[in-house]
């Protein structure tokens, strides 16, 4: 029995499509708590974390946008998260990806504190490798992985608190990268599970070798889910949609294959946006994904044992 810790993260300022500031409620609505509660599960719902108001920052690129509203979001978050992870398993309920930058910084900063290395398991069409002077689009839910992974070019932000070595990050169903994040990632031994990758060697090869890992290192996990790691066909609610994407049952065994492993420790449910779903489809397969995560199983049996 874990106790769950939701924490809302109603961010609309990482993009441009607004609606992600819904996907709290659209998770409530979803019904995540009383799927945790019926997992046996305790469940304690902390609200929408409120940012400070926001400062005055700039940066020297024309494009990026919001950036005083973000580094509230990531100061508040940060602590949000760090401090739920002291109580239980945080699942912060976004909001777009920028959110990450504060979530993932509260993981490291709490990791730090008791002396566990931190990983991070990224879930997305897209790698978010993009700092805050590389991005052409300005949007700053593109940015949150370099940042944990320390990259140069973030100031204003704080510095990170403990960035996270390439070798503790693991990708999973990435199908779009600018050149730049290209370039930046090549400099890392992340290990990018690209949809080639999955196409050829399947999910539960490399997500193993990703896990093994963790637990020889005692590590703390981080799961960031982005909406658009899912294929649009069972996923539309999403501002970013990529052909090609994980398909259902892909997508449940790795959060089972992830449940099975007892290494999870947070959790980031991100860039759903509402205003865009079909009758709440999107919002309810996440909230199921969650629930195979925290240990729904088709049919109960010994681990493996087929
Ligand atoms: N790389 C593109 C950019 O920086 C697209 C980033 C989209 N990111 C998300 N989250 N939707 O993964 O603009
Ligand atoms: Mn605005
Ligand atoms: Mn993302
Ligand atoms: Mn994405």
């Amino acid at each position: 029995m874990t106790h769950c810790i939701l924490l809302g993260a109603p961010v609309d300022e990482g993009q441009r499509r607004p609606g992600c500031l819904m996907g709290p409620a659209a998770y409530r609505v979803a019904g995540i708590a009383d799927t945790l509660a019926a997992l046996g599960h305790g469940v304690e719902d902390r609200g929408d974390v409120v940012p400070a108001a926001p400062g005055q920052e700039s940066c020297d690129n024309p494009a990026v946008h919001h950036l005083p509203e973000i580094i509230s979001w990531t100061n508040a978050l940060r602590e949000a998260t760090s401090a739920a992870l002291t109580d239980g398993m945080p699942i912060i309920m976004g909001g777009d990806h920028s959110l990450a930058l504060g979530s993932v910084a509260g993981v490291a900063a709490h990791a730090a504190s008791i002396s566990r290395p931190q990983f991070v398991i990224w879930l997305d069409a897209h790698s978010d490798f993009h700092s805050i002077r590389t991005t052409t689009s300005g949007n700053l839910h593109g940015t949150p992985m370099a940042y944990a992974n320390g990259r140069p070019g973030f100031a204003p932000l704080p510095p990170f608190p403990n960035p996270i070595p390439g070798g503790n990050i693991c990708m999973f169903g990435i199908r779009s990268v600018d050149p730049a994040e290209h370039g930046a990632m090549q400099e890392t031994d992340i290990m990018v599970n690209d949809m080639r990758v999955l196409d050829e060697r399947g999910i539960v090869a490399p997500l193993s070798a990703f896990l093994d890992r963790v637990a020889a290192a005692n590590g703390m996990l981080h799961v960031s889910l982005d909406v658009d790691f899912l294929d649009p066909s069972i996923a539309p609610a999403v501002g970013t949609t990529v052909p090609g994407g994980a398909t259902f049952r892909e997508a449940h065994l790795v959060m089972e294959l992830l449940h099975e492993s007892g290494l999870v420790t947070s959790l980031d449910l991100v860039e759903l946006n509402p205003f865009l779903d079909d009758r709440g489809r999107t919002a309810k397969l996440m909230v199921d994904l969650v629930g195979s995560l925290m240990g729904r199983k088709v049919f109960d049996r010994p681990t493996r044992s087929y």
